[in-house]
């Protein structure tokens, strides 16, 4: 059969919406995922900028830190590097020890920048399994 450049673009276009629709999110964001290390990180600023701080436990208190400066309401990325199985997932607080409101970063996860509402916000953060 002879294969006109129509067809032949045509399958190409085929063929790279298939490898589109078939790359499992994992790979799509695997640049931001590292090997879990068992800490969650933190930077100062997005795109894991800045100065950081990293805990493998929890966190009460984002002023006093051992090895990193003060992070309390400077937080603007974070990644979950925890090992996975119970209290995978990291629940950061707004205030100090653990009170307020929180948003769940889940196991593996990275975010570039903390969701709506949540830049400079996060005071203490506590391990779980609750995203
Ligand atoms: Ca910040
Ligand atoms: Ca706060």
């Amino acid at each position: 059969m002879r294969i006109t450049p129509k067809k032949a673009l045509a399958a190409a276009a085929l063929s790279l919406l298939a490898t589109l629709t078939t790359t499992p999110p994992s790979q799509a964001t695997a640049p931001a995922r590292a090997l879990a290390d068992g800490y969650v990180h933190v930077w100062e600023h997005t795109g894991a900028g800045g100065a950081t701080c990293r805990w493998s436990g929890d966190d009460s208190d984002y002023r006093f830190n051992t090895g990193c400066g003060d992070m309390n309401d400077k937080v603007s990325s974070a990644r979950n590097s925890g090992y996975s199985g119970a209290y995978e997932d990291v629940l950061f607080y707004e205030n100090i020890d653990r009170r307020g409101s929180f948003v769940c970063l889940p196991n593996g996860a990275y975010w570039e920048s903390m969701p709506a509402g949540w830049n400079d916000r996060a005071s203490s953060h506590s391990w779980g399994s609750a995203c």
